[in-house]
């Protein structure tokens, strides 16, 4: 039974009760994310006073090395996932190639994960985030990747913003959990999060408005201005998409006449947050296909993004149907 202030541990644990023949795998795997992402979420609130604190050059106060945030979440993500020995191979946005830890040889999981997203809005203190994204091994090789989204055991993401919040899918709705700094766990504040069926704010980087493919999106947003709408943009995926979920309308990164997939990546973007927003009630789109039916073709590549209520992302479709 899922009641509000629940916190994320007791809710994997009942979440598992739900299927007899559940042997707790999955349960020790979102845990082993769950201590990493509050070990980055600890990184991150100290980011102003890392030069401060470290002024000798790249050491710190503990004679430690400084690592930048994006490395350091990085890291952080790699150690926790791998000796929690529940992963057969992890994929990262930072990684070339994946890797497949000694610990995990019996695991029945792989994971893709962008483990500090939206980094050029570090400096600024504007809020960033963890996405992660869970498949089952099969093939016992870096094809299980390459699975399409709608096959996802879990996706989530953990944003670093006025508060932190980890917000997660089994297929089973979305539910999202602040945490509380003072005990350090993740209380459920947002249960079964649906999108509203319509918004109010879209949400696209309008300075590449002269570029965007198709252009009958422009005509879509000077529609979408006609009709009253508002703008907001962060810049942080995790951000915008997580505003998107709780307020409705729509998020997009299109493709454009220089970047012909766009720029988020499918594997630890795209296909995570196309999952939760499904799972919510909303949809997501490449603007040709579904992008949980995308079957991938490689670890990194990039893919067009619309999500968000069901009303716009139609409405979106239409123009582009219509050209
Ligand atoms: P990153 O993973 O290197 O941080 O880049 C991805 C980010 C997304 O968080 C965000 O939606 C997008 O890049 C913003 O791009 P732009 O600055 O072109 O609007
Ligand atoms: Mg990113």
């Amino acid at each position: 039974m899922k009641k509000l202030g629940m916190d994320l541990n007791s809710f994997i644990l009942d979440q598992e009760r739900r299927y007899p023949n559940a042997t707790g795998s999955l349960s020790r795997a979102l845990v082993a994310i769950e201590s990493a992402v509050k070990v980055i979420a600890s990184h991150v609130r100290m980011a102003g006073l890392v030069d401060i604190l470290g002024k000798a050059g790249k050491t710190n106060i503990q004679g430690e090395e400084v690592q930048k945030l994006d490395e350091l979440a990085n890291n952080l993500m790699i150690e926790y996932l791998s000796s929690s020995g529940e992963f057969f191979a992890l994929a990262s946005e930072e990684l070339d190639e994946p890797i497949f830890p000694e610990e995990g040889k019996d695991a029945k999981y792989v994971i893709a994960f962008d483990p500090l997203d939206g980094s050029s809005n570090i400096d600024v203190n504007v809020s960033i985030g963890t996405i992660f994204s869970i498949h089952k091994r099969v093939n016992s090789d870096s094809s299980d990747f390459l699975q399409e989204g709608y096959k996802q055991v879990a996706a989530g993401y953990v944003v670093y913003g006025s508060s932190t919040m980890f917000v997660i899918s089994t297929g089973n709705g979305v539910n999202g959990f602040t945490l509380d700094p003072s005990v350090g766990m993740f209380l459920l504040s947002h249960q079964d999060i649906k999108l509203p069926e319509k918004g109010k704010i879209y949400s696209f980087n309008e300075s590449n408005i002269k570029k965007w493919e198709p252009q009958s999106l422009v005509s879509y947003v000077e529609t979408l201005k006609e009709e009253g709408y508002t703008s907001r943009y962060i810049g942080s995926m995790v951000a915008d998409v997580h505003r998107t979920l709780i307020k409705g309308g729509v998020f997009a990164y299109p493709a454009d006449t220089k970047n012909k997939n766009g720029k988020l990546r499918l594997l630890y973007e795209a296909s995570p947050m196309a999952f939760l927003i499904t799972q919510a009630g909303g949809m997501a789109t490449t603007g040709k296909e579904d992008i949980l039916n995308i079957k991938p073709t490689d670890i990194h590549q990039r893919v067009p993004v619309f999500l968000g209520s069901k009303k716009e992302i139609q409405q979106l479709l239409s123009f582009i149907n219509n050209g």
